[in-house]
């Protein structure tokens, strides 16, 4: 390549979820250069450089030892042993031979291909996309996994009471609408920068900084409630109420309490819009068990003074007020609750509808959140029809694969698990996102053969048989595209194919081509005709909609395209506030549900018929008496590219770092910089310690994403020696009506590490023979 000789030095159009970028190669170094239209652009794109190259990097086909030799079948050596490096012809017919073992014996229903993950942001070579194309096209089907880990509990409980979800998060209050018209903003969990960096498909403007001191200029007041002051960002200067995690029901109960009892509630709006108050008005004046959900009820649940509250509700009476919840706070027990109370409170401020005023949720979450939408449809590659037709909720993987023909509750029916043989993933990481990570080994120690794809050695690959290094979107050509952000993006290629590296798409092809299938799975297309062929449907909406419609080569050769968007019109809501009889929303009554028929109908005591204070299982106690925090990473998107300068550089003795008030480090005899060790009843982590005033007492916060790294790997409950919060969590779900993952809270002890430092050994490839 030219770009490679160092004379000649070409910026060519690169995207990812984390920013629109252009990038050369210049002395075999990377460069990289966020879009130049990018207001607040961010410092994610700097893992990319050191990433590129790193020995972390799957270089050839490897299969597990103990695979090769004893053949299929469960295995406790899984993540403990040696790999041996095969060449690809031959790696492909022995996977193309095991999957046809598969398919006669068990058919699809042995083959869990769920595969969550966020893979990388090109249209084309989205990993799942092309696993499930694949299983689809080639296989007959496979064992689903329905709903995310992002929100599990929401996305489930919001069609019964508020109407569609996507258009909860991608089509309502807006973040213009915030910088225009919002008097308060009361962000539970916040809306911290950088959670709205990354959007899936790519984005190049990141306004959400820009929005609240737009916002804050002009005389809002944001108010942040959660453990964490860095929740809401400088700009916003907002006022913090540091409750205790996890009881932000019970605090909006009493907010909705002092309005009713002050008659300050909005009774029009109820009467007109809602369905269901006088039920949960009787819960909440406790006329059903005799315990009102007054502020002084609230005050040692929350951890807030009653005086703070009260005063707190007397201020939303009156003004433009949009209530935003966070993802994280249904990430955990009872996770529905906070979503629908969240709901109930705007309604009761009679908000929902009004332009930056109602409910804003997960607003901030993510950067594609609070955006206008594309007037275009962009480039998807169609998955195919699973003709298996079996899934479970995403977050019960290591349930299912530990109780097969077991009973479970989910979304109003009783299921059961099925008996998987083969887990076969591509794109996603379960060593970064799923929950005790122990238990999760053992689940994975009972199948017969897992198969992954990845660019680099994360933990999931170490635990596979079949590893197949697949190319990182450097190394290949796409279309970047999000629903939400105008800018197309020409992906092209930056460098070369790492080793033997090949991407997803090739290697699923060649897969197909063993199993008689591969004209139903490539239509006869390569990879740029793939890209042609998706960018189709993007130029022929153009053209009948009047706009510049360049044909593939001038998209090509421009490197981007800007797409028309939709206006800010306010979603469903707005119209449903308009006219509710014309405009009704999709819910069973085609109001706002206070209480739910449905939902009560299910029976379900873990999630009644109305939003209600549901005391959780788990809580600080004797043994872990400090709540977790493990919410999302600053330095990189989830575990993607932890190898890279940006996310290494933010580490401390090459740990993560947990956040701890000086209160409780000092109890523990721990200053700053020093080494801990979490722990709690299912496993341990080490972290370096960063003090703050910024965190809640009680609190310890452990971001996600350092790489999970057994000091021990032959040990049951080996501890991370790395940071990986998710060796702490617990895995249960939210409750039997969503079985959301609860990974966000868990509770934990704390301690000096005072042994010798173990090495850090997540980075080096897997010992091979
Ligand atoms: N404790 C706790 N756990 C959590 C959360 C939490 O709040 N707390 N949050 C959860 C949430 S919201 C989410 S969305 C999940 C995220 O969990 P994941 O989406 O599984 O995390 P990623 O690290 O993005 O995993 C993507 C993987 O795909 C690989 N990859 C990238 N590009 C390609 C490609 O082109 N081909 C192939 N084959 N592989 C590729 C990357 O190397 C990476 O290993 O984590 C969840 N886990
Ligand atoms: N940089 C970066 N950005 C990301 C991601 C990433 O990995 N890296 N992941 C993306 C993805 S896939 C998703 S789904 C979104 C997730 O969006 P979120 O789930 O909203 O993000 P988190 O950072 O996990 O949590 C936000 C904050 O909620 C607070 N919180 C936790 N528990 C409670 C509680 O009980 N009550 C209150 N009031 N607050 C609480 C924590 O202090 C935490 O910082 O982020 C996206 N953005
Ligand atoms: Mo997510």
């Amino acid at each position: 390549m030219s770009n490679e000789t160092g004379s000649k030095i070409e910026f060519r159009p690169h995207s990812s979820h984390w920013g629109v970028f252009s990038a050369a190669i210049r002395d075999g170094e990377l460069l990289v250069r966020p879009h130049p239209a990018d207001p607040d652009p961010n410092d994610l794109l700097q893992n990319f450089p050191a990433a590129l190259r790193h020995p972390a990097r799957v270089a050839q086909p490897m299969v597990r030892r103990g695979w090769l030799e004893r053949g299929p079948g469960p295995d406790s050596r899984r993540g403990r042993d040696e790999f041996v490096p095969m060449a690809w012809d031959a790696v492909l017919d022995l996977l193309g031979q095991e999957l046809r073992r598969i398919r006669e014996r068990y058919g699809p229903g042995g083959v869990f291909g769920g595969s969550y993950g966020w893979s990388s942001a090109g249209r084309f070579h989205h990993a799942q996309s092309q696993i499930h194309r694949f299983l689809n096209t080639a296989f007959g089907g496979y064992v689903a996994s329905v709903n995310s880990y992002s929100s599990g509990a929401a996305s489930v409980i919001v069609p019964y009471i508020l109407g569609n979800y996507e258009e909860l998060t991608k089509h309502n209050v807006t973040w213009e609408q915030v910088a225009a018209h919002s008097d308060v903003v009361l962000a539970f969990g916040g809306m911290a920068l950088k959670n709205a960096m990354v959007a899936g498909g790519g984005i190049s403007e990141h306004v959400e900084r820009g929005a609240m001191q737009a916002a804050r200029d002009r005389g809002c007041d944001f108010i942040l409630v959660g453990p964490l002051r860095s929740d809401l960002p400088e700009e916003a200067g907002a006022e913090w109420i540091a409750n205790i995690p996890g009881t932000d029901t019970a605090l909006m109960l009493a907010l909705v309490h002092t309005l009713v009892v002050a008659g300050l509630h909005d009774r029009e709006f109820l009467d007109r819009y809602t369905v269901g108050w006088p039920n949960f008005e009787r819960y909440l004046l406790g006329k059903a068990d005799g315990q009102p959900k007054d502020a002084d009820w609230a005050a040692p649940i929350t951890g807030v003074s009653a005086e703070t509250i009260r005063n707190l509700a007397r201020r939303l009476h009156g003004r433009r007020v949009l209530v935003t919840v966070a993802h994280a706070l249904q990430r955990a027990e009872h996770g529905e609750q906070p979503v629908w109370m969240g709901a109930v409170l705007a309604a009761t401020l009679g908000q929902i509808g009004l332009p930056g005023g109602g409910y804003g949720y997960a607003l901030g979450a993510i950067g594609y959140y609070g955006r206008r939408a594309n007037a275009v449809p962009g480039p998807t590659l169609p998955q195919g029809r699973n003709r298996h037709g079996n899934f479970i909720p995403v977050a019960r993987i290591a349930d299912m694969l530990l109780n097969p023909g077991a009973e479970y509750r989910y979304n109003g029916q009783t299921r059961t698990y099925p008996e998987i043989r083969l887990v076969y993933w591509a794109g996603g990481n379960p060593f970064h996102h799923h929950q005790d990570l122990n238990r999760l080994r053992q689940a994975f120690a009972r199948v017969d053969t897992l198969v992954v794809h990845e660019l680099a050695w994360t933990a999931t690959a170490r635990h596979a048989d079949i590893v197949l290094p697949a190319t990182m979107t450097l190394e290949r050509e796409d279309i970047g595209y999000s629903s939400h952000d105008p800018l197309m993006v020409a992906m092209h290629r930056i460098a070369e194919p790492y080793g033997e590296a090949r991407d997803d798409y090739d290697i699923f092809a060649a897969l197909a081509r063993r199993l008689g299938s591969e004209e139903a799975f490539t239509e006869g297309r390569s990879s740029r005709e793939w890209l042609r062929h998706l960018y189709a449907r993007t130029e022929q909406a153009l053209r009948e909609q009047g706009c510049p419609a360049p044909d593939f080569e001038a998209f090509w050769a421009a490197g981007s395209l800007r797409l028309p968007q939709a206006p800010d019109d306010g979603g469903p809501w707005r119209a449903f506030r308009e006219d509710p009889d014309a405009n009704p929303l999709p819910t069973p009554s085609g109001r706002i549900e206070i209480f739910s028929e449905t939902v009560a109908g299910f029976g379900d005591a873990s999630c009644p018929g109305h939003p209600a204070w549901l005391p959780p299982e788990e809580v600080p106690g004797p043994g872990a008496p400090l709540h977790l925090v493990a919410n999302q990473p600053a330095t990189r998107l989830h575990s993607q590219l932890d190898f890279g300068d940006h996310s290494s550089a933010a580490k401390r003795r090459g740990r993560e770092v947990a956040a701890m008030h000086p209160v409780d480090a000092a109890a523990r005899g721990i200053a700053d910089g020093d080494v801990i060790r979490l722990f709690n009843v299912r496993g341990a982590c080490l972290a370096t310690v960063r003090l703050t005033a910024g965190i809640r007492p009680g609190v310890v916060q452990l971001p996600t994403g350092a790489w999970y790294d057994p000091e021990d790997p032959q040990d049951d409950r080996p501890l991370c020696v790395h940071g990986n919060p998710n060796v702490l969590t617990r895995d249960a779900g939210t409750s039997a009506l969503a079985q959301g993952c609860t990974g966000q809270l868990t509770v934990v002890e704390a301690e000096r590490f005072a042994g010798n430092l173990p090495p850090i050994r997540a980075f080096e490839p897997p010992l091979t023979s």
